[in-house]
């Protein structure tokens, strides 16, 4: 008689028909080769090679050298079952004489760079996925102001005019930014990324010119590359009141305002949150919001990018402690949340992974869904999930990975869990592809479902890599084994 357990171990999640298996990676993490083809410093070349910067004084100057070896890195794909893959482009192999006030000469080597990488995916059947801006800022616009500067954005979509005109004929989708939380808050507020800055004001205008670059960024995809479906990634926190009091509820609207809906808003409805404003009226007072702004911003796109790691939980800060600050983004000389002295980000029991991140899949499910509700019509796709853990060893040529297969199962059990509930996801990427630069924290946290060695650059699939190629091949995800319970 076939047990319970057994029946369980072999039941699967079944996906829709057609939809995306990938893997993500970026640019700076992986690529190396900073110098090859006239390439030009960004803000991460300079941040990493400034000392105390970096966990283990650790750069991306070689990476995992995928610059050189990128085809042995799409037949891995291949072999996996992959059926898309999304990349980042490093602006300054682009334009890498780029200013403040003009875009520059274009790079014929850079743009073949990434021409032979979309040929390669395309011979082997996986569909390219392009993220235009994955945090690699030329530093000569930085020196210019950076984001904090409008002319940034101007720059930004006269870029995504040059890379969508010369891949757009082949290249089924365009991401324009990866995670702009990131960018503005942890590079201008809180100062743990490049380029280091710690001052509010800045963050915010930062905030602003960011969404401008997306909308910029969209104009210019679709000129340029009609038949191109137009994303953007957003790192969505699942924001939990600790309790269900009034003052709880409180905090995790001003986080919800900072990490959701800054952005979500002008994308998607051409406003800035009323609340938003008003919350941050002392630090600055949105002047850098011109007329006609929010009508580029919120330029239609086709699907949204949502990138879920762990929740984030808030509760009111009564002052009878000390802060506590375990909201998973390191800790730097300020935070970055701006205007949310009343807030803490209570340290979790329970299972973390390497970065410290509570692992929970139900925000999965909580994000897509609310997606699905307060924005319909808009294609939903999960552009990257994962988890570093300590311990992955190539062993006899194998590395057992099993938390990373479990947080991988449980979180693509909560992807179909949204899909079941009505939330229109068409496709997954696993973060990441392979082992990589983690910013500030180095080389130590590994991510990949495929284990570079540092010292020898030889890729290994993880346990993880053959159980997701598994997923792939069936267009399914096993539903977890139980403990046997009955003979
Ligand atoms: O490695 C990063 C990636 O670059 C952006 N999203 C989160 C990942 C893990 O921290």
């Amino acid at each position: 008689m076939t047990s319970v357990a057994q029946q369980q171990t072999s039941a699967t999640h079944q996906f829709p028909q057609g939809f995306l298996w990938g893997a993500a990676t970026a640019a700076y993490q992986i690529e190396g080769a900073v110098t090859a083809g006239g390439r030009t410093p960004s803000i991460w070349d300079t941040f990493s090679h400034t000392p105390g910067r970096i966990a283990g004084g650790d750069h991306g100057d070689v990476a995992d050298d995928h610059y050189h070896r990128f085809r042995e890195d799409v037949a891995l794909m291949a072999e996996l079952g992959l059926t898309s893959y999304r990349f980042s482009i490093s602006w300054p192999r682009i334009t890498p004489q780029v200013t403040a006030q003009e875009l520059g000469p274009v790079s014929a080597d850079g743009l073949a760079f990434y021409s032979g990488l979309v040929d390669a995916l395309l011979a082997a059947g996986i569909a390219p996925s392009i993220t235009l801006y994955h945090w690699d800022l030329p530093q000569a616009l930085e020196d210019g102001g950076g984001w904090t500067s409008r002319a940034t954005a101007e720059r930004f979509g006269e870029y995504a005019a040059v890379v969508a005109a010369a891949l757009g004929d082949r290249v089924p989708q365009f991401i324009t930014l990866n995670e702009p939380w990131c960018s503005a808050y942890l590079g201008y507020a809180s100062g743990v990324h490049a380029p280091g800055r710690t001052e509010d004001a800045a963050a915010l205008a930062a905030v602003h010119h960011l969404n401008l670059a997306h909308g910029l960024g969209v104009a210019a995809i679709r000129r340029a590359a009609p038949a191109a479906k137009v994303a953007v990634t957003l790192n969505l926190a699942w924001v939990c009141p600790e309790t269900g009091s009034d003052l709880d509820a409180e905090a995790a609207r001003r986080v919800d305002g900072l990490q959701n809906r800054v952005f979500l808003d002008p994308m998607l409805s051409g406003r800035y949150p009323d609340d938003v404003q008003a919350d941050t009226a002392g630090v600055t007072d949105w002047a850098f919001v011109r007329p006609g702004d929010l009508e580029v911003i919120s330029a239609p796109i086709d699907a949204l990018g949502v990138n879920y790691y762990s929740p984030t939980v808030v509760r009111h800060w009564t002052r009878e402690h000390p802060k506590e600050t375990a909201d998973g983004h390191g800790d730097g000389a300020a935070t970055p949340w701006i205007a949310c002295d009343d807030v803490e980000f209570p340290r979790q029991h329970g299972p973390k992974t390497a970065m410290g991140w509570s692992i929970d899949a139900r925000g999965m499910t909580g994000l897509l869904t609310r997606m699905a509700r307060e924005h319909p019509g808009l294609d939903l796709m999960v552009t990257e999930n994962g988890a570093a853990f300590p311990g992955d060893e190539v062993v006899d040529g194998r590395v057992a990975d099993p938390d990373r297969v479990d947080y991988l199962r449980s979180h693509l059990a909560a992807v179909h869990a949204a899909i079941e509930a009505g939330a229109p996801v068409v496709g997954y990427y696993v973060w990441s592809l392979l082992d990589n630069f983690e910013w500030a924290w180095g080389y130590e946290k590994r991510f990949g479902v495929v284990h570079v060695d540092y010292s020898t650059l030889v890729r290994t699939p993880k346990d993880s890599a053959w159980f997701y190629a598994g997923v792939a091949r069936d267009n399914a995800v096993p539903v977890a084994p139980v403990a046997r319970s009955e003979p």
